[in-house]
């Protein structure tokens, strides 16, 4: 069996991940200075040896706050299943002991979309800020009572614990309230999750491609330089990183180019038919016409005139976004060796 276990912390920025992690740990391992913008934030991983299991915990970025763009998630996604390649044993959702909102339900929905349906076979559900629970009410009831909580934590197979961060550290007297005692039980579950998908991790395409990527690259290194094959590994997990970097930015730049040139003939062409018709009126009835007839007929000359281009534009977009992601995949199937 193996013996190692990679297990990625998921959930809203501020819902306590970094410090959960570091409460698994029992140290100050991860950096837990949140803060609102944590844009530039890429997952980080940190491995500790726990009861002979070698623990692998990936603390991602808030990846699913409202003011994320869709590349910014595809980012943070990606630089999570590096961390976790070749794939995450277990995923821990992280929520607050709080009212399970829409807000809540459309991160789990999108989790599902990003990762696959797959996801909820491996992941365990963690609220913190256990301190909110009334003081006899186990985390099961608390969920019970919510719809959305109750659907969330079945799809989970009904895994579901609860922490605080920072009231239940040292108490003794209540062993439900006390992090040792829940800390526990999520590592035994998630011991029991392995289990049942036969001690196999979560994997999809794009993990199985990322794998595919940091082999080749660590190869490389490895030929090049004769490094560890741990230095060899983080260095390339470094490469493959800011390969994908590199094809988004370049996908960016084509994106922001093809607007501007848009822009660019759309205005040219209504600069030509407005120039046109004032011509043409001062040619034909060789006077200046009245300004509400003037007005409306260079409104139908713009309605006109932008139309078709609109329409043709979209489609040249649509034409040569196609073509691009067409080509970015097959490079991708390249494996990109830069
Ligand atoms: N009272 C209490 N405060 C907590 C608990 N967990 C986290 N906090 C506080 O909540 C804030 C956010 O915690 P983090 O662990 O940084 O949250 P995060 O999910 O890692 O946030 P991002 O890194 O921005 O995604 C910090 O000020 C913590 O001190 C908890 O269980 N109880
Ligand atoms: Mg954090």
């Amino acid at each position: 069996m193996e013996d190692t276990r990679r297990i990625v912390l998921i959930g809203k920025s501020g819902s306590g991940k970094s410090n959960l992690a570091n409460t698994i740990f029992g140290d100050s391992v991860f950096n837990v200075n949140h803060s609102s913008d944590s844009k530039s934030n890429f997952s980080q991983a940190k491995t500790r040896v726990m009861n002979g299991l070698t623990l692998t915990l990936i603390d991602t970025p808030g990846i699913y706050n409202i003011d994320r763009t869709q590349e910014e998630i595809q980012r943070e996604i990606f630089s999570c299943y590096i961390e976790s390649s070749p794939g995450p044993h277990a995923f821990i959702f992280v929520l607050l002991v709080e009212k399970f909102t829409e807000q809540e339900q459309a991160i789990v929905d999108q989790i599902q979309r990003d990762f696959g349906d797959d996801v909820f076979r491996y992941t365990t559900v963690v609220f913190t800020h256990g301190d909110q629970l009334p003081e006899t009410m186990k985390i099961s009831e608390f969920v019970s009572q919510s719809n959305g909580l109750r659907d969330l934590v079945q799809k989970c197979g009904n895994r579901c614990y609860v922490i605080d961060n920072k009231y239940w550290n040292n108490t003794m007297l209540n062993e439900y309230r006390s992090n040792r005692f829940q800390i526990q039980q999520i590592l035994h579950s998630i011991e029991s999750t392995c289990r049942q998908n036969s001690n196999g991790y979560f994997v999809n395409e794009m993990l199985q491609q990322v794998e595919i990527d940091i082999q080749k690259e660590q190869d490389r290194i490895r030929k090049s330089g004769g490094r560890a094959a741990g230095e060899s590994r983080d260095e390339a997990k470094q490469i493959v990183l800011q390969n994908y970097m590199k094809r988004q930015r370049k996908k960016r730049f084509l994106k922001y180019a093809i607007i501007v040139s848009g822009i660019s003939v759309i205005s040219y062409i209504l600069m030509s038919k407005v120039v046109g018709f004032f011509m043409g009126t001062v040619a034909s009835e060789g006077a200046p016409v009245g300004s509400e007839v003037l007005s409306s007929s260079v409104v139908e000359v713009v309605q006109d005139a932008v139309a078709p281009i609109k329409s043709a534009l979209d489609y040249v977009i649509e034409i040569i976004e196609a073509v691009f992601n067409r080509r970015t995949r097959l490079q991708y199937n390249k494996t990109d060796a830069l």
